[in-house]
């Protein structure tokens, strides 16, 4: 059995987690905050056999995408050393950040 920690966009959970129910695989949603954005995201928990790792990469593909977020480094212009380190940064944030854990023991009591 495999467990995939799955960090994704707020804006994409809803629709993963439905895809994800929709064909048979459970998973649990945490809230969580990126290290670096310092934003919200969304951590998902799913455990599966290792036969349907692929499967639930597949739909985790499908239902992410990649978006774009502006940020701007926060040093006031008129401190900046340079003018061009004020300007506004481009980072490209997902579709998803996926770790596959191999699982030593699952128990439901
Ligand atoms: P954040 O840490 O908020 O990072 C958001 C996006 O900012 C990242 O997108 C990446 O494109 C960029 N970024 C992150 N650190 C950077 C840096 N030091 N310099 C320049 N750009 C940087 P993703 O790579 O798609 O990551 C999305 C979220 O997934 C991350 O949110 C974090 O919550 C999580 N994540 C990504 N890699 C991880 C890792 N190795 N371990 C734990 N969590 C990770």
């Amino acid at each position: 059995m495999k467990l995939l920690i799955t960090i994704v966009q707020d804006a994409d959970a809803p629709g993963l987690v439905r895809a994800l129910s929709e064909r048979g695989f459970q998973s649990t949603k945490l809230a969580s905050t990126g290290g670096f954005l310092r934003e919200g995201n969304t951590t998902l928990l799913v455990g599966v056999e290792d036969a349907q790792v692929e499967v639930v990469q597949e739909i985790i593909r499908e239902k992410c995408r990649t978006r774009s977020r502006l940020i701007t480094p926060g040093v006031p212009l008129a401190e900046a050393p340079d003018p061009f380190l004020a300007q506004p940064v481009e980072v490209r944030v997902g579709g998803a950040v996926v770790f596959v854990l191999d699982v030593d023991h699952f128990m439901k009591v």
